[in-house]
Order: C-alpha cells, then sequence, then structure tokens
C-alpha cells in the first residue's frame, strides 16, 4: 500500500531541548517512544513508507535527538502533520550520563508537548509490566489518546501471536501487532497516525 499521505513528508530537524522544537501550536504532533532497540524509528519509516527516513539524522544508528519530520500542509487537504522519533530509553552501550541526559531530555520533552496521539512502542516479545502500566496511567492523566505498537510481531510463532493478543487484550489498552520486516499491521497504524 503507497501512503499517499505520507509521501511528502521531510526531515525537519534535529533537537536537544523541548523549548527548541516546533511549536505545535498549529500543526499536530505524533510521537514514537519507547525502550532502545525497540524499532522506533523502522516503524516512522514503514509508515511513511520510506526505507532510512529515520536514519537521516543519526550516526550509528540510534536515536539520541528529538528528530522532526513534517507532512507538509496541504497534504490530502489536511493542516500537516509533525512525526516525532524520540531516542529510547536505556540504550546498553552509552555511558550512564549519556544515558541519564537522553532520560531527562524526553521526560522534560513528554511533559511539553500536546500530542495528537503518543505511539508507545515495544517488542512484541516484552509483556506489559510496570512500565507500560505508568506511561499508560501517565497518558490518561493528561488526556492524551496512546497507541502501544508491538514490533517484530514476524519474531513470534502462531503460538506467542495468540498468546500475546490475549495478554494485550486482559490488559485493556489499545494496542496493534506491526513488523517493520513484512508490513504487517502498518496499514492500520498509518490510519491511526492520521487520525481517521
Ligand atoms: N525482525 C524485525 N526487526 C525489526 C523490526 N523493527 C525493527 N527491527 C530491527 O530492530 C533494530 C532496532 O530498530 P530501530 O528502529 O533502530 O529501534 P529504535 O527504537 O529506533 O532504537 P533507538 O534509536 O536506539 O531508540 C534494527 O536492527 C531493526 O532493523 C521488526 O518489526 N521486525
Ligand atoms: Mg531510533
Amino acid at each position: 500500500m503507497k501512503p499517499d499521505y505520507f509521501r511528502g513528508v521531510e526531515y525537519k530537524g534535529s533537537y536537544v531541548k523541548a523549548e527548541e522544537c516546533p511549536s505545535p501550536a498549529s500543526i499536530p504532533v505524533v510521537a514514537f517512544t519507547g525502550r532502545s532497540n525497540s524499532g522506533k524509528s523502522s516503524l516512522l519509516s514503514s509508515i511513511c513508507d520510506h526505507q532510512n527516513l529515520a536514519r537521516t539524522s543519526k550516526k550509528a544508528g540510534k536515536t539520541v535527538t528529538l528528530n522532526y519530520f513534517l507532512v507538509p500542509p496541504g497534504s490530502s487537504g489536511g493542516p500537516g502533520l509533525y512525526l516525532v522519533d524520540l531516542p529510547g530509553y536505556g540504550y546498553a552501550t552509552l555511558s550512564h550520563a549519556e544515558r541519564e541526559r537522553i532520560r531527562v531530555m524526553v521526560d522534560e520533552y513528554l511533559e511539553a508537548t500536546p500530542f495528537r496521539l503518543l505511539v508507545i512502542v515495544l517488542d512484541a516479545r516484552r509483556k506489559p509490566a510496570q512500565e507500560e502500566i505508568s506511561i499508560r496511567q501517565w497518558c490518561e492523566a493528561h488526556g492524551f489518546r496512546f497507541v502501544f505498537a508491538l514490533t517484530k510481531w514476524d519474531k513470534l510463532n502462531n503460538k506467542e501471536r495468540s498468546q500475546t493478543l490475549h495478554t494485550w487484550k486482559e490488559f485493556g489498552a489499545p494496542h496493534q501487532p506491526v513488523s517493520n520486516e513484512s508490513g504487517y499491521g502498518i496499514s492500520e497504524m498509518i490510519k491511526l497516525v492520521r487520525g481517521r
């Protein structure tokens, strides 16, 4: 499926502070957050059908800044959209100080930004735990729409898939399985991100 809406998407810039980021006043923001290596940058690239889009601004494959991509106003007659690729939590080979800098930067950014949707990205092999409960409560308290994107769906067998879906149903939060390898679930993610 060719996501026409995202065809004109362009890299806008990389920032290290919430105050530096483009104003969300007129253009809504959809951000991708979650642990390091969960597949945030890959998911953003899949949604835009643009391989390595979210790699424009990064060096060794790891996201360390707040990276903005713009779907220009006028795409399909809409107001445009900012897609924000956030650095992951807990990237093991960074120094403690650098990990802490990233944690504070992302937390401050999340507190400062009114999102249209927060995509919480996690490896589908991870079960919802305290971290997921906390971020869900945080989104509910702020009144933000959110969805858990369960990545690497291609790595699960059929039994694991049905167990995982059962677990998430019990957890009772919006979730969408996806594979950035096979494209599974990407058209559903596109609908959620576009908001229609
Ligand atoms: N098999 C499979 N691999 C995936 C999938 N999504 C991402 N990956 C791989 O997982 C690794 C991490 O992906 P990234 O998109 O860089 O993860 P990230 O969440 O942006 O990582 P940080 O920038 O460190 O926070 C890469 O090697 C991807 O190719 C998927 O759906 N299936
Ligand atoms: Mg990344």
